[in-house]
């Protein structure tokens, strides 16, 4: 194993504090799958456990029509194409590359808007004036699982005829006065890493509001095929197979008292951290059932009296692996600085949150001890 590649040394595992650990389903139970799927010996193809982890996560994330996906990059490219989404798409630079990864492997041209100073998100107030005649969508980004302002985005998208694509790939679980914040917009993605609070080791999902879209995006995920000899667009391969449902449909039994220990984690951490100057968090918001997907930290240098990477550093050499999620911002790789839109002056919030930003170890089974540990490293 290439140690370099993965930052630490698996076997020194157990001493070590990282960003996420993930949440594995009961490996007996999951041998019993298997033994069942060598049985079908049906492995992929929208098999028995593909269709019952898509009819659970249905019934579970309480939304009409979902459709799995191989990870959570592939939903957002396939939403695109579904749309037929072209020209410009406005989108927020504070986010993980593959959402606006996917608006280039569709040949559209991202345009970033600057991001509310509190939640992270989209800000509203500053999408009008990016629209021009060539926008024909928003990709937002429920960043952290951190709804954005849906209600706004949807009015100005109504006003402009524009669809509305949100990247959820944080957002699993997560409800806005009793509804699913899935159920926004035109189309929603969600991301099943292993990173993530609700894993298919890889895998993801997409959310849509009739049947017939959904019948559509299955066609698309399996290279457009309707039947056994038509193929009605140039869809892609991004079926799930059965090992990976099989797992999710055991690892979605755990995931409420998932969320549950990370919400405990997520009101430890804040009581910590209340009385330290220059650090601050985002608070739970009102009506919001939060899933607890991350929890970022925010270092003003001056008022700490240390910069974000310095303490990011201190932390490590103590064997804490936060994450400086989402730093480099997008807007500033050098595949995208050449755009317009990229302009730091024209981003300065996100600027600012990209380079103060750390994101604090959240997994459930993170100990209070080890939480002690963590926030020593801070208080420090
Ligand atoms: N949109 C958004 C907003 C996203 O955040 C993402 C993905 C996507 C779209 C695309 O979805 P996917 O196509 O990936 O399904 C990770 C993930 O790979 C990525 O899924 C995630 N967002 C992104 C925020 O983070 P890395 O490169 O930071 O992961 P890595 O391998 O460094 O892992 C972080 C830590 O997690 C490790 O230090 C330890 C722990 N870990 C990781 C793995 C893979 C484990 O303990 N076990 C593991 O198996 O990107």
């Amino acid at each position: 194993m290439d140690i370099s590649k993965i930052g630490f040394d698996l076997n020194t595992r157990d001493n070590l504090i990282t960003v996420t650990s993930p949440l594995l389903p009961d490996l007996e139970e999951f041998t019993r799958s298997l033994e069942q799927i060598w049985k079908n010996r049906w492995i992929t193809n929208n098999g028995p456990f593909h269709q019952q982890l898509e009819q659970d996560l249905q019934d579970y994330l309480k939304v009409d029509y979902l459709s799995l996906f191989t990870n959570g990059t592939l939903p957002l490219i396939t939403a695109l194409q579904a749309l037929q989404v072209k020209g410009e798409v406005i989108t927020t630079p504070f986010s993980f590359v593959a959402t606006t990864h996917s608006l280039w492997w569709n040949g559209i041209k991202p345009v970033f808007v600057d991001i509310d100073p509190y939640t992270c998100n989209l800000d509203p107030d500053k999408i009008e004036a990016a629209i021009t005649p060539r926008t024909s969508a928003i990709m937002p980004v429920h960043v952290y699982g951190i709804p954005c302002d849906t209600e706004r985005i949807q009015q100005i998208a109504d006003r402009h005829g524009l669809k509305v694509i949100y990247d959820a790939a944080h957002a699993f679980g997560v409800e806005v006065n009793g509804k699913s914040l899935l159920k926004a917009g035109d189309l929603s993605t969600l991301s099943f890493h292993a990173t993530k609070i609700y894993n298919t080791i890889e895998g993801g999902a997409m959310v849509m509001h009739d049947e017939k879209t959904k019948e559509h995006i299955d066609q698309l995920k399996n290279f457009g095929f309707v039947g056994e000899t038509e193929v009605i667009a140039p869809g892609i391969n991004s079926k799930m197979d059965e090992m990976r449902a099989a797992y999710g449909i055991i690892n979605l039994k755990q995931v409420d008292k998932a969320i549950a220990m990370r919400r405990k984690i997520a009101l430890l951490y804040r009581e910590h951290l209340r009385d330290i100057p220059g650090i601050s968090w985002i608070d739970d918001m009102p009506g919001v059932k939060h899933n607890y997907a991350y929890f970022p930290i925010f270092v003003d240098a001056d008022e700490y009296g240390m910069t974000r990477d310095e303490l990011y550093e201190k932390m490590k050499k103590q064997n804490v692996f936060g994450r400086r999620y989402f730093y480099p911002l997008i807007s500033n790789l050098s595949i995208y600085n050449q755009l317009e839109s990229a302009d730091p002056d024209n981003l300065p919030i996100a600027n600012q949150k990209a380079n103060t930003v750390i994101c604090l170890p959240m997994y459930a089974g993170l100990t209070e001890q080890q939480i002690e540990k963590i926030v020593n490293q801070i208080k420090k």
